[in-house]
């Protein structure tokens, strides 16, 4: 590493380079302001939609695009941010032809004519297939790219800062890895020292950066990288969005880095958070980590805490909140406001109507409870981190979980009931609380940060809604008039559109959640129930007898469908399914469309009303080795549509209390739900499905 690099200043901020709508320069001018406040020194200008800075990357700016980016410039310098100016020509350059590098030049000649002094090329996400004529002039892409980049940062006078963007900018792009990648130990031998390289670390949005990761990295470059950070960029899916703290990058990496640069939300104010953790992670150790005290000479903690980080930044971020930022705005504005309020607004209610005072037993106004730190703390755990949810919200997740695990507990007499209803009560208070919160962020006068937070809230709020409502559900007290989850759903219903509908078809889907099951290899197939299988099908009903019960006896007393599996009752025609693996028969599904009879015949009574709704009765039965749940679903749900076909509006199951991987099976379905049986035993659990 060379001498100027130790004394050169560490690079910290942000840089604007995701996909989708720019940022204004209001917003850009704003986030000068706010990186001055915090402590940051940097702005990598690359939008990557913005015309003149991929695409069209040749096209020189008008006059009036180059009195913008003069003023924002200039208003980068007031702030004392370095603005460093990006251009991505990866798309279509020639680099062997000498036109291309000297538009190229004009270009950046241009923006230095408009007070920039920095720079950087970027390589990222172009193809890396080199065109014939470029395949005759260079030896490898690494050549052409590092040929193009030394010429134009030295046309520019080797500036203090020149950024290069590699294409393969993380572990995870390399060939056959880091250590081996030629394309890497090419930029590290040949790119002119002056010159910073930019890396997103292990992958492209990395969970965790590791200061090994670094150390193997900057030895292949030859020098410190400078992170360009995705952790809360959101331009590659459009329900996320990240309000977490500056996580999972230890404040050793520090003095290993060149600097920081954060890519974050698309959504300008959401990142009030990103930039002011990153800022608080940057000062953890800003002068080099040596200082083994904990606390700076300003009070300043120097050990990185994302939680502390985190509450810092939303107690800051609720000050904004509150800041009236339209003219225009409520005319009643409360009373914290009022002093916030633009000229503009005082005049209109001088020249206005009188205020409207309403009179006994009128309506009174609305008046908006203010938003807290409470509020703030909650959406940010809706809204965390690529990889992790905010702890409210994972409690959310793991509650509905044990909720759904546990329903058959929800209608049942059984021990378990209170505490079902005790922890499905807790479950709606959170849901509440979400909602609350809704209500206070729509109230917030700053309608800026509202508007670009809209469409996450309310997002969730409809989601958690959704989840509400089926827990209220499996405890019996959902309203008829229910307008979610039921037959003819509104669409806010049925959520996430076509791609929802593709992402749902997928076996992956799921992949990523909190409940993994274990892994699945085995090879199922299903087919018809014939004659034949009697006796395999009343060895596994057997079995799974013995499982259950202590003493190994048949369970008493025999249910209608115990008679269907031990083979004294024979199961309707189209009513009968096998499953199997590769050791043999390791499951079954029967139907019985003609219950009254055989309930007749074994002196059981069936409840006329039962039978009205759900005709037919189901069992199902598999073995301990069938771990996965896919193929008994879809040999149930194969059953179940072959009883619809046959006209059948309805099925129901007989299930013991203790078969609690059944009650488990049949509650995750979803479509089954406890249906009330008079004169069945207390441990047996009957649940109906409408087909
Ligand atoms: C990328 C792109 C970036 C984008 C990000 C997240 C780099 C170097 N390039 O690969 O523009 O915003 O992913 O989608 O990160």
């Amino acid at each position: 590493m060379t001498s100027q690099s130790e004394t050169r200043r560490f690079v910290s901020g942000v840089v604007e380079g995701f996909y989708g709508r720019p940022w204004t320069m209001e917003q850009r001018t704003e986030l000068f302001k706010r990186e001055q406040k915090w402590g940051l020194n940097t702005y990598l200008y690359a939008p990557k939609d913005d015309y003149k800075h991929r695409m069209y990357w040749r096209d020189l700016y008008s006059a009036e695009e180059a009195e913008q980016l003069i003023a924002l410039i200039s208003a980068a310098k007031e702030h004392e941010v370095e603005f460093i100016y990006a251009i991505s020509p990866g798309l279509d350059i020639t680099f062997s032809n000498p036109k291309e590098v000297a538009a190229l030049k004009r270009k950046l000649d241009q923006v230095r004519e408009f007070g920039c002094r920095s720079f950087s090329l970027l390589f990222d996400d172009i193809e890396t297939e080199m065109c014939p004529a470029d395949k005759q002039a260079f030896s490898s892409f690494a050549h052409a790219q590092v040929a193009i980049t030394n010429e134009v940062y030295q046309h520019l006078g080797e500036p203090e800062t020149f950024l290069f963007c590699p294409t393969d900018y993380c572990a995870a792009f390399c060939t056959p890895n880091v250590s081996q990648s030629s394309y890497l130990h090419t930029l590290g031998e040949k790119l002119l020292p002056g010159i910073d390289v930019l890396w997103t670390g292990p992958k492209v949005v990395s969970h965790f950066i590791s200061v090994e990761s670094i150390d193997e990295v900057s030895s292949v470059l030859k020098r410190a990288p400078v992170i360009w950070d995705n952790i809360h960029a959101n331009d590659y899916d459009p329900q996320r969005l990240f309000l977490g703290p500056y996580k999972e990058r230890p404040t050793e990496l520090i003095p290993k880095l060149r600097g920081v640069l954060t890519n974050p939300n698309c959504e300008f104010y959401p990142n009030f958070v990103a930039i002011h953790t990153l800022a608080t992670w940057c000062k953890a150790t800003a002068d080099g980590g040596e200082r083994d005290v904990e606390m700076s000479d300003e009070g300043q903690d120097l050990c990185y805490s994302p939680q502390r980080a985190l509450t810092l930044a939303l107690t800051d971020w609720l000050q904004d909140f509150l800041i009236l930022d339209q003219p225009g705005g409520p005319r009643h504005a409360p009373a914290h406001l009022k002093k916030e309020s633009s000229n503009e607004e005082s005049m209109q209610t001088a020249v206005g109507e009188a205020t409207y005072v309403p009179g006994p037993g009128e309506n009174p106004l609305y008046t908006a409870e203010p938003l807290t730190l409470q509020d703030l703390t909650l959406l940010s755990d809706l809204f965390y981190l690529p990889y992790e949810h905010g702890p409210t919200a994972r409690t959310m997740l793991q509650e509905l979980d044990w909720l759904q695990n546990n329903s058959w507990a929800a209608t049942a007499e059984t021990d378990k009931t209170a505490e079902w209803h005790s922890r499905a009560q807790q479950f709606d208070e959170m849901c509440d609380a979400v909602v609350q919160m809704f209500n206070r962020l729509s109230n917030a006068p700053n309608r800026n940060i509202l508007y670009d937070l809209y469409n996450y809230i309310c997002d969730i709020k409809s989601g958690i809604g959704m989840a509400r409502e089926h827990v209220k559900k499996l405890g019996g007290l959902s309203q008829p008039s229910a307008q979610l989850l039921n037959d003819d759903p509104e669409p806010w219903g049925f959520r996430g559109g076509l791609s929802g509908e593709f992402q749902r078809m997928l076996p992956c889907h799921g992949n990523r959640d909190l409940f993994r099951h274990p892994p699945k290899t085995a090879v199922y197939s299903i087919r018809p129930y014939c004659p034949e299988d009697k006796t395999e099908v009343q060895r596994i009903f057997k079995e799974m007898q013995r499982e259950k019960s202590e003493v190994p006896t048949i369970a008493k007393p025999h249910l209608i469908s115990d008679c269907l599996s031990t083979g004294d009752l024979i199961p309707s025609p189209q009513c009968g399914l096998v499953l199997e693996d590769e050791v043999g028969m390791c499951g079954f599904a029967l139907g019985l469309t003609n219950v009254k009879p055989a309930a007749a015949k074994m002196k059981m009574k069936v409840c006329d009303s039962v039978l009205r709704d759900f005709p037919v009765l189901v069992t199902m039965q598999l073995l301990p080795r069938v771990t996965d749940p896919a193929p008994a679903k879809r040999m149930l749900t194969s059953l179940l549509s072959s009883i619809r076909s046959c006209g059948s509006q309805g099925a129901y199951c007989e299930l013991r209390e203790c078969d609690r991987r059944m009650l488990d099976f049949y509650a995750k379905l979803g479509s089954f739900k406890t249906i009330p049986m008079a004169g069945l035993p207390d441990d047996i659990i009957v649940m109906g499905s409408r087909l």
